[in-house]
């Protein structure tokens, strides 16, 4: 055998080595191809870039790292969960305080309560309910199981919360492997304050993340990420119990989404793949490569910073209106949006600020 020969065996051994242990050791297990979806072919905004958000006014920059979400109380008091632990608000008189120091990094989804008390998903710790004299666990196993990746949050009148739970299977540092396993490990948890016990409402949920409660309660929307839609879920009416699509082939994978005054909802929208490496999501192979090495992750997880975008959707499932920030240069890896006295409150998983935006009134209806 030939020296040239000799070296292209030992390549070849080697290369089915590599192989053989991708899959073997892979921590994703036979990934679902999203061949034509919008995470391989990104689709398009249906209004045109206005980059706005890059006119944002930054509240309290430097002092909360990289919130996932953010609630205002009755009262215009602000609260931002911070990733080095503590938890902020923002009083009417501009003034921010560093309220409670939860030693965390996994704070995510927030809401307030009628009662006043924050609601926090901790992706680690479970349901949390943090008042002035202290933090209860509402909610710390389902069903026997740690509550993990507790995701968004919203609480209805007769003082039910309901939860998303993003993945059953990968925690929040490694969220992105149940996007390229692309199988739903997610749920919608109902959490009954009468008996403190929490019941499955959905379970099989594509990154199950933001939930909000319509205007008069009749429905919730749950928002399934990597799947670009969110879903309808009856509560009341003669539908009740019944699910069907509320958003489908949404120009972004669907954050948190929260209810405006006006009945309508505010949807973050988080940016695909980078351009041109959409196609890894089409073939099972890359996805395990990818999947095994964390510096390729990191490169796949690139396109969130590439972009943001919010959108202000009707009950009838039309857009109404979006900002952006095409750019990526003072928002990206938007994953909320806040509507209070006419002014847009945006916080994302990578920025140092709550960022403030005046809502441009919206033309009255000329029919
Ligand atoms: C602002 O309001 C908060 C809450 O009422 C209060 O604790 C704080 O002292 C006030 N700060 C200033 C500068 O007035
Ligand atoms: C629910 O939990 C609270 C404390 O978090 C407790 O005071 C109450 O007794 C519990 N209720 C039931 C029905 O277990
Ligand atoms: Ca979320």
């Amino acid at each position: 055998m030939g020296w040239f020969a000799a070296c292209s065996s030992l390549v070849l051994v080697g290369l089915v080595a590599l192989v053989v242990q991708i899959l073997y050791f892979s921590p994703i297990q036979d990934p679902i191809l999203l061949e034509n979806s919008p995470l391989s072919s990104p689709i398009a905004s249906p209004i045109p870039i206005n980059n706005k958000l890059q006119t944002v006014i930054k509240l309290g920059e430097g002092l909360v790292k990289d919130p996932e979400d953010v609630s205002v109380d009755k009262d215009g008091v602000l609260y931002a969960c911070s990733r080095d632990g503590w938890i902020l608000r923002l009083h009417r008189n501009g003034s921010w305080e560093h309220w409670k120091n939860l030693h965390s990094s996994t704070m995510l989804g927030t809401t307030i309560t009628t009662q006043g008390d924050l609601i926090v998903c901790d992706a680690d710790k479970g349901l949390l309910k943090i008042k002035e004299d202290g933090v209860t666990v509402l909610v710390s196993q389902v069903k026997g199981s740690k509550l993990s990746f507790a995701d968004d949050v919203i609480e209805a009148s007769d003082g039910s919360l309901y939860f998303s739970v993003a993945s059953t299977k990968f925690d929040f540092h490694n969220w992105y492997l149940d996007l390229l396993e692309a199988r739903p490990h997610g749920q919608l948890l109902k959490y009954n304050p009468i008996t403190n016990q929490t019941s499955i409402l959905m379970d099989n949920l594509g990154f199950a993340n933001g939930v909000a409660l319509s205007k008069d309660e009749h429905y919730l929307v749950i928002c399934e990420s990597w799947k670009y839609s969110c879903l309808r879920h009856w509560l009341k009416g003669e539908k009740k119990g019944k699910t069907e699509t509320f958003l489908e082939n949404l120009p972004g994978a669907p954050d948190n989404i929260n209810l405006a005054p006006d009945g309508t909802f505010w949807l973050a929208l988080l940016q695909g793949s980078p351009e041109g490496l959409g196609f890894v999501h089409s073939s099972k192979i890359l996805k395990h490569v990818v999947a095994s090495f964390p510096s390729l992750i990191e490169v796949m997880k690139g396109g969130l910073y590439k972009k943001a975008m919010v959108a202000n959707v009707g009950g009838d499932g039309q857009i109404i209106r979006m900002f952006d920030d095409n750019e990526g240069k003072v928002m990206n890896v938007l994953t909320s949006a806040v509507e209070f006295e006419d002014h847009l409150y945006l916080a994302s998983l990578n920025g140092n600020f709550i960022g403030k935006l005046p809502l441009p009134k919206l033309a009255a209806p000329t029919n």
